[in-house]
């Protein structure tokens, strides 16, 4: 059997753990590797990583990094990116979509005092009054189960990802919403998500506040 993917990063969410839920969502088991302190990150920098920069996953051969390629090589190896030409665009779109809206919410919590409150009014707006609507017009108007088809891409699995990280912000955030909430239940009850949300799995929690400094001074 192939080995299992490896994947390096701290012990935290970040942009790795977009990564973790695609696996999870493939049925694919795969180990981490974390660094602690800075210099074990310098270590890393200067053997393992490309850019000097992690994410980092260690797959069928190759050391890969920058989080879109990792996420597009896993979706196309396990057909979570579109059957087509036009469904992978769709699928890319979407997550790209998806992917700015993270972007928001991923730096939250490294911001501080009133510049971290602005911050959860514009994503609470943006979820509201611009992706949200956008993804509930999607099922709406092809009453299909996923977004891009009946078939489950990675445009799904991310947007099930970013509607839990509102929520954890804004618990009310799918009011509204009834289209996003019932395809929010689909994809609780689907095997391996059912497993990945389940205690003890390797998704990681929420960040606190040692979290936080902890990354601060392994980063900067
Ligand atoms: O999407 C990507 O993977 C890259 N375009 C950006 C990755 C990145 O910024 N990595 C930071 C850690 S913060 N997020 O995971 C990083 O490795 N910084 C160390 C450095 O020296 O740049």
């Amino acid at each position: 059997m192939a080995n299992k993917p490896v994947l390096h990063y701290v012990n935290g969410r970040g942009r790795m753990e977009t990564i973790r839920w695609l696996l999870a969502a493939a049925g694919v088991e795969f180990e981490e590797k974390f660094f602690e302190t800075k210099e074990q990150l310098q270590k890393l920098q200067k053997t393992e990583l490309f850019f000097q920069q992690v994410p980092m996953v260690e797959i069928d051969g190759m050391k890969l990094v920058q989080t879109r390629a990792i996420l597009h090589y896993i979706a196309e190896k396990y057909n979570l990116l579109g059957k087509d030409l036009k469904e992978r665009a769709l699928t890319i779109m979407y997550s790209e979509g998806i992917m700015d809206l993270m972007e928001l919410i991923i730096i939250c919590p490294f911001l501080k005092g009133e510049e971290q409150i602005t911050r959860i009014t514009e994503i609470t707006n943006k979820a509201k009054t611009r992706y949200f609507p956008a993804f509930e017009k999607v099922f709406k108007s092809h009453g299909q189960n996923f977004l891009v088809s009946n078939q489950l891409s990675m445009a799904d699995v991310q947007l099930f990802e970013v509607i839990l990280m509102v929520e954890e912000k804004v618990p009310d955030a799918l009011s509204g919403f009834p289209s996003l909430q019932a395809f929010k239940t689909r994809m609780s009850n689907l095997p391996t998500i059912k497993k990945f949300l389940a205690p003890g799995s390797k998704r990681k929690p929420m960040p606190d506040a040692k979290y936080v400094e902890e990354v601060i001074k392994i980063f900067f």
